[in-house]
């Protein structure tokens, strides 16, 4: 099976957590909106498809993935399907539910991280809406990045299967989009993360492992890996960091 992924060709942002599975996974797929740069077909592919999609199904947003026939949206429900089919989730429903609902939880987490820096509405410039990102930031520094991290620790400290993982005994695509979540949050909040990075020696390890694992290493140190940018979901804005 050979996947077509659609997401915005210039950052990283939802498309990303999809690009890590993927990766890891050394699926077969094309990035087919980046294609553009690379004299491809891009962006216009990506709005025709949303314009006629295949049974009158057509996603709100990017990033989808097309599968032979099927056209899937939503980051999540991406994941949902294409985790057991490239070996990336165990099979048992009960623990793919886990899996789901940890993702579901990671793109909430990932919908108020990008509210940091469009508070009032994403059609406006973040300059726009600065005096509201300021005070959405403190509030989101000293409560909802600890009850977020603090509760994924958890989940690693009683994860049966070990607390190398977050769901049972080998990696998933959960490890692979929290590895993202963290470098992320790097990027975007170094000081606030540096401030309290010892309540979560866990995830921080997770985070080590994953970016040193083989395929994920080649891949970020390849040219498919879009730099982190204040053009995407995480964003560093000094004033936003405490
Ligand atoms: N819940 C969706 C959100 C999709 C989404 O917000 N996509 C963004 C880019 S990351 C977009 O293009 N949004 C256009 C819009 O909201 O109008 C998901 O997780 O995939």
């Amino acid at each position: 099976m050979r996947y077509e992924l659609y997401y915005w060709p210039s950052i990283q942002g939802r498309g990303e957590f999809v690009r890590l599975a993927l990766e890891e996974a050394a699926a077969d797929y094309v990035d087919v909106a980046r294609m553009q740069v690379r004299g491809g077909m891009g962006v216009p592919a990506m709005m025709r498809l949303m314009e006629n999609a295949p049974g009158g199904r057509a996603p709100f947003a990017p990033p989808f993935l097309k599968a032979g026939r099927q056209l899937i949206a939503q980051t999540t429900n991406i994941l949902l399907f294409l985790a057991p089919r490239i070996g990336l989730v165990p099979k048992a429903e009960a623990t793919r539910l886990w899996a789901h609902q940890l993702q579901l939880t990671i793109a909430d987490f990932v919908t108020e991280i990008h509210d940091i820096h469009h508070p009032i509405a994403n059609s406006l410039y973040y300059e726009e809406q600065q005096p509201e990102a300021k005070r959405r930031s403190a509030n989101f520094r000293t409560e909802r990045l600890p009850k977020f991290l603090d509760y994924f620790e958890g989940v690693l400290d009683a994860n049966p299967g070990g607390a190398r993982h977050l769901v049972g005994r080998r990696l998933s695509y959960v490890d692979l989009s929290m590895f993202q979540v963290i470098a992320g949050l790097n990027y975007a909040f170094p000081r606030a993360m540096a401030r309290r990075k010892s309540k979560w020696p866990r995830l921080l390890d997770l985070h080590r492992r994953v970016m040193a694992r083989p395929r994920i290493a080649a891949y970020l140190a390849s040219d498919r890996r879009l730099p982190f940018s204040t053009a995407g979901l995480f964003r560093h804005y000094s004033e936003l960091d405490g």
